[in-house]
């Protein structure tokens, strides 16, 4: 077995020779020790998990996991999460020692700092092995159940051309949960989710050592948790002492072969080893100090005196790229024969299941619905189009399916029975639905989408700005984008969320004015690398190509705005109306009602104001002419980003408070958004302009 490069920083070996059966023990010593020394040099960061956690990561990734060092992207892996973000150095630890070619011990000694790969709490772009960034708590939690939807579905789909295929599948999906994880509301979600699609290839290993940031979880945290995840449909286990590691074995291997989803409590002690802070909360988020450093290592034996030391026959213990290149090729012989013995039938599974990028010719599905209806509409029969051709659109809706126009007609429901059901039942449970999207989108193989109303997207938000910052591909179909939900009032209707969501770095927020908009959201969303929230109304629109006489141009999303309709006579335009989604409908009409009177009107339909004002100066000064100073922007939500756009001279028709229940169209009068009052705020604009 070839010794990593780092092997040879290892210290000399110890007065007293290594005893071979002690081997384990001083193994996951290793791991806490290298841990400890980590977040000792970046005097950064949190020792108590780890040390309480080694063994734990020690059998799974000596002995549990399916996983091959030097492939950390072979798809038939199993996934590994560490929920309990904030215990990142026994990650990386283990990441290590198993053959990882980053992080190298020098990595380890760069914990926290700037550019580093081994990053404060894992980052899932920043470190192959690290499967999914975690650190705000219950995150983890539900990205792996969203990891065991998308694993058990491709189980599905192979099995479904050949029985014997299902095992190219990853198998299981390993994790790591703290007390925090399991406190967080959409752990719940998601565990409820979890236990009833039986999500058997879900492992979950809680650190239960009854302690978080302020004192004992006795503090806030006094349920039954195992009897509430019984009550889930959970298989449920106890380990006594975690640092028993034939009990834990035991457990897991109880776990793997239950059809439930299976949580071991494990007890533990934060902090294990540490002569002062072992047991308590003080070991959790702070450095131990040099001297306990030496205590603690002390007091577990440890004979070295370097920091980050890795003793010679632990590091070959360790060692994990052997087993690991023979299961990644013999994995790679088995897709070999997978696709010559079923060739087309198993060609498209192939692409997914590799990553390979769209089906060619995918776009050609996307003739842009018309028609003046709701955008929501359209969506729906976007996705109804697409499903045919792109087998990997897989998701649904929290509960809203019907409103929300997301159901694949005919597909089926995914489901505890059926896995190749095409349709997702997320239940009320907006986060769990977000996060197990970043799950299935991580995963791999398939293009999930989720939804809800727009207002709720409050309630997801924070798996939202996971998937930014992963860069992952999930598409949210937001709809009742606006007061124009009507009569469900002030509750339902999003007024800042449009702004909001715009502020989030990486997130596309696309808001199409019609049919042929709605497609390029879609296109737009499925080809590039991150989310994107499809901003949908409830009500009717018009048609832009009927209200324009030309064709929606193929770039119009792409670019974030296009010329809807200028002056009839090929005039200069005088003013310019700047609408998004069911506002530019009143643009249109407001434009009609100012040509009247003689004004020379541009409108702009402006689906993405952040794609349109990263676009070149050339795409921008075409669409707003620099010499016209005269523009409204009419959008019903928050004026906030618009200012720039209008410029000083310019206006912005805007909620500035929340909404009201009533019928849509008289709440669009009641708020100014309609083509009297944008004609009157387009000629004071004129006028101010002049
Ligand atoms: C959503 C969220 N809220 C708060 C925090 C800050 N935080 C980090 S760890 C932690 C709790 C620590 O307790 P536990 O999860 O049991 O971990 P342990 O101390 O046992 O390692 C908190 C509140 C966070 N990371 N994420
Ligand atoms: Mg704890």
């Amino acid at each position: 077995m070839s010794s990593s490069p780092d092997a040879a920083k290892s210290t000399a070996a110890p007065a007293v020779p290594a005893d071979p059966a002690d081997l384990p023990r001083r193994a996951v010593d290793t791991i806490r020790t290298l841990a400890i020394d980590g977040v000792q040099a970046a005097n950064s960061g949190h020792p108590g998990m780890p040390l309480g956690c080694a063994p734990m990561a020690y059998l799974l990734y000596r002995e549990v996991l399916r996983h091959d060092p030097a492939r950390p992207d072979w798809p038939g892996r199993d996934r590994f999460v560490l929920s309990a973000g904030h215990g990142s150095m026994l990650l990386y630890a283990a990441l290590h020692l198993a053959g990882y070619e980053r992080p190298t011990l020098d990595d380890l000694r760069a914990f926290r700092q700037l550019g580093s790969v081994t990053a404060g709490h894992p980052e899932q772009d920043m470190l192959p092995g690290v499967e999914t960034t975690t650190g705000p708590l219950g995150q983890g939690f539900a990205t792996g159940v969203g990891m065991a939807i998308a694993a058990e579905r491709m189980a599905a789909e192979l099995a479904a051309v050949d029985p014997d295929a299902a095992d190219l599948a990853a198998r299981n999906v390993y994790a790591i949960v703290s007390d925090g994880d399991l406190m967080e509301g959409v752990a719940s979600e998601a565990a409820s989710l979890a236990g009833h699609l039986r999500l058997g290839r879900l492992v979950y290993l809680w650190d239960d050592n009854r302690i978080t940031i302020d004192g004992g979880t006795d503090l806030a945290f006094s349920e039954d948790v195992l009897a509430r995840f019984d009550a889930y449909g959970w298989h449920t286990q106890r380990v006594t002492d975690g640092n028993d590691l034939d009990a834990l074995r035991a457990a897991i291997a109880a776990a793997q072969a239950d059809d439930r989803p299976s949580i071991v409590a494990v007890r533990t002690t934060i902090g294990y080893g540490s002569p002062a802070k072992a047991g308590t909360s003080a070991s959790h988020g702070a450095p131990l100090g040099v001297e306990e450093v030496a205590a603690t290592k002390a007091a577990l034996g440890w004979p070295h005196t370097e920091p980050f030391t890795v003793p010679d026959d632990v590091r070959e213990h360790l060692d994990a790229r052997a087993e690991g290149a023979a299961r990644s090729a013999a994995w790679d012989e088995q897709l070999v024969a997978f696709t010559s013995a079923h060739g087309a039938a198993a060609q498209d599974l192939v692409r997914r299941l590799t990553g390979a990028g769209m089906p060619a010719g995918w776009r050609d599905a996307l003739t842009p619905p018309a028609g003046a209806k709701a955008t929501r509409v359209h969506s729906g029969s976007v996705i109804g189009a697409l499903a045919p051709v792109l087998p990997e659109l897989f998701g649904g809706s929290a509960d809203l399916a019907a409103s929300n126009n997301t159901d694949i007609a005919g597909g089926g429901d995914f489901s505890a029975d059926d896995r190749l059901g095409r349709n997702l039942r997320f239940g009320i449970r907006e986060h769990a639905m977000a996060a197990a999207a970043n799950g299935m989108a991580l995963h791999g193989g398939f293009l999930p989408y989720v939804a809800t109303f727009m207002v709720f997207t409050d309630y997801l938000r924070p798996s939202l700005r996971l998937a930014a910052l992963m860069h992952q591909r999930v598409v949210y179909v937001m709809t009742h984008d606006s007061i124009g939900l009507g009569e469900d009032g002030p509750t339902h209707q999003p007024v800042e969320h449009l702004a909001a969501l715009r502020a989030m770095p990486g997130v596309e927020v696309v808001r199409p004015a019609d049919g042929a908009e709605t497609a390029l959201a879609w296109r737009l969303a499925a080809e590039r690398q991150g989310p994107t929230v499809i901003a949908l109304t409830r009500q009717g629109v018009p048609d832009l190509a009927d209200a324009s006489g030309a064709p929606v141009p193929d770039d119009a999303v792409e670019n974030g705005a296009w010329v809807v309709r200028d002056p009839a006579d090929g005039a200069a335009p005088e003013v310019v109306l700047i609408g998004t989604g069911s506002e530019v409908g009143v643009c249109l009409a407001a434009a009609d009602e100012l040509a009247r009177d003689g004004v020379d009107v541009r409108v702009v339909s402006m689906p993405s104001p952040t794609r349109f004002r990263a676009a070149d100066a050339a795409v921008r000064d075409a669409v707003l002419p620099p010499a016209v100073s005269a523009r409204v922007a009419v959008e019903a939500g928050v004026a906030q980003g618009w200012e720039g756009i209008v410029g000083e001279r310019g206006e912005v028709v805007a909620m500035t408070g929340f909404g009201a229940s009533g019928p849509a169209d008289e709440l669009f009068a009641h708020f100014g958004f309609t083509p009297g009052n944008v004609a009157r705020v387009a000629r004071r604009v004129m006028d101010r302009a002049r």
